[in-house]
């Protein structure tokens, strides 16, 4: 972790009831995936949720509603800045590993889709953010490589009992354009590099300095009430949206 501290947005992507297997221990609650975002003006394109099949997570108490599930790392550094109950100890309603969450039906703030699924990424880190991450194939070369993986091998998602309609209809969604490289920055530079592999952390760290920076610098929101704006321009205005909205919240770590 870095010295300076870094400003997340956290999305709240809430389950849809009725809940199944061991979240049926939480009916009645609103249940929300917390995904740590530094991109909240790509929350339109989000095609599906991240999370680590093997990695611990556990369902914590926000109020007498609302329940996030976010690694326990996490919980404690939320427990300070929003689980204040008993900040000291977050209470958990619910041990779960990233196995338990995958297929879940989300709904996604500012999403094209009525509804989105969890699927499983293996390079999510355990130590950074929430351990859930939102997927924009569009301009995240990460989550295009990822989700070009599942979609192009039927073993790997028979493996993560993956089912197709999970995965097949979603496509990129163009959401803004760079000068230079395109509608869909991400799948550009992942095919200019030909990336092969989610794994290939080489160009994929490549890919990542290519669209980033570019971005968020030159970059034009092709949809949205900021449409034809720059994402420079968008991007406060889009998060403090969500945020007056109850869509999300801020997390520093
Ligand atoms: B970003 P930084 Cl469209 N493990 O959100 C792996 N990746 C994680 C993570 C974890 N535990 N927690 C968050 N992230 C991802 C959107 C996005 C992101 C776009 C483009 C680039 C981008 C949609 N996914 O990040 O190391 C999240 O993905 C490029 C770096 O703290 C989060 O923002 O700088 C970003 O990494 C935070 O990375």
């Amino acid at each position: 972790e870095g010295v300076q501290p870094q400003e997340y947005t956290l999305i709240k992507l809430q389950v849809k009831p009725p809940f199944s297997g061991k979240l049926q221990a939480l009916e009645g609650k609103n249940v929300y995936l917390a995904a740590a975002t530094l991109r909240p003006e790509t929350m339109y394109g989000q095609t599906n949720l991240w999370v680590l099949p093997d990695g611990e997570y556990g369902a914590f108490e926000v109020n007498d509603s609302d329940v996030f599930v976010v690694t326990s790392r996490a919980a404690r550094n939320l427990a300070f800045q929003l689980l204040s109950r008993v900040p000291e100890k977050p209470t958990r309603l619910l041990e779960l590993r990233g196995h338990d969450l995958i297929g879940l039906p989300l709904i996604a703030p500012l999403s094209m889709h009525q509804v989105v699924y969890a699927l499983p990424m293996l390079t999510i880190l355990t130590d950074k953010g929430t351990g859930i991450v939102t997927s924009v194939p569009s301009d995240s070369p990460d989550d295009y490589m990822s989700l070009l993986d599942l979609k192009n091998k039927p073993a790997l998602r028979a493996k993560y009992g993956v089912k197709d309609e999970w995965v097949l209809p979603y496509d990129v969604i163009p959401i803004i354009n760079i000068p230079d490289i395109g509608d869909k920055s991400a799948e550009v530079v992942c095919k200019e590099l030909k990336i092969k592999s989610p794994n290939d952390q080489v160009l994929l760290t490549e890919a990542k300095k290519r669209t980033y920076l570019k971005g968020f610098t030159d970059g034009i929101m092709l949809v949205g009430e900021h449409k034809g704006e720059k994402v420079q321009d968008a991007k406060p205005l889009i998060k403090e949206m969500l945020i007056q909205s109850g869509q999300a919240v801020k997390y520093s770590e």
